[in-house]
């Protein structure tokens, strides 16, 4: 094999880079961002590449959502390493300024076309939308009654219902003791999920005759507004 050949079948094995329409770079001038505008059409993806090979960078919406969190940004990271740049597939046209959290005064902006479709929130990526402020009507129940059932499973058997898609943020308690966690989306209106159980969980079933269990959902739907659902059995 030539040294040529070898090299093309190591490439085969070299994983690309996954790069987004556009990158937004900082450095090689140290502390500054080369891209301090950077446009794409809505839907696209940016990824930040750090070239700056003295400090870490990374970049970070000025402008926070209605849920309190940036409308996008990146991880912090080392020279040489790049990151892509979360949730700006959801930013509608418009310009949105951005700096390094590191940095404040390294500053920049982000245009957004008119062109191209934001991508649509989901319930495990929620965004404010104006036109949905109603909470899930959702509910939860206990399906398990004995203990040794939920040991043999290793979890908590549980029914959720909600009348539109939503995300269900679960936690068993009996008193302050935290026994099964999991999150699930019910797409169809119903489902039935499996909590797995914590350490603390299978500790106190295994020596517990008989235990109030208190299911608690936190719940929200694609456009983050929320709900929560409880409902508590007594296990044998
Ligand atoms: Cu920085």
């Amino acid at each position: 094999m030539t040294a040529a050949a070898a090299l093309a079948v190591a490439g085969a094995f070299w994983a690309a880079p996954a790069l987004g329409d556009a990158t937004i770079t900082a450095g090689p001038t140290p502390n500054t961002y080369a891209t301090t505008d950077v446009t794409i059409d809505q839907g696209q993806t940016i990824t930040f590449q750090n070239s700056d090979q003295t400090a870490i960078h990374d970049v970070t919406s000025d402008q926070t959502g209605g849920d309190g969190q940036t409308l996008f940004e990146s991880e912090t990271v080392e020279p040489g390493k790049t990151a892509p740049v979360k949730r700006v597939v959801f930013l509608r046209t418009g310009d949105y300024p951005f700096h390094c959290s590191v940095h404040p005064f390294m500053k920049g902006t982000l245009h957004v076309t008119a062109n191209g479709t934001p991508q649509a929130h989901t319930p495990d990526n929620p965004g404010p939308n104006p036109a949905d402020l109603v909470p899930p009507d959702a509910s939860v129940g206990i399906l398990d009654s004995r203990i040794s059932g939920v040991l043999f499973h290793r979890g908590v058997r549980v029914r959720l219902k909600s009348n539109e898609p939503a995300r269900f943020k679960l936690t068993a308690t009996s008193g302050k003791a935290r026994l099964a966690l999991g999150t699930f989306v019910v797409t169809r209106k119903t489902r039935t999920a499996k909590i797995g159980l914590t350490k603390k969980g299978k500790q106190l079933l295994f020596t517990a005759n008989s235990v109030k269990l208190k299911l608690t959902a936190k719940v929200n739907d694609a456009a983050d507004n929320r709900a929560t659902a409880s409902a508590t059995r007594i296990l044998r």
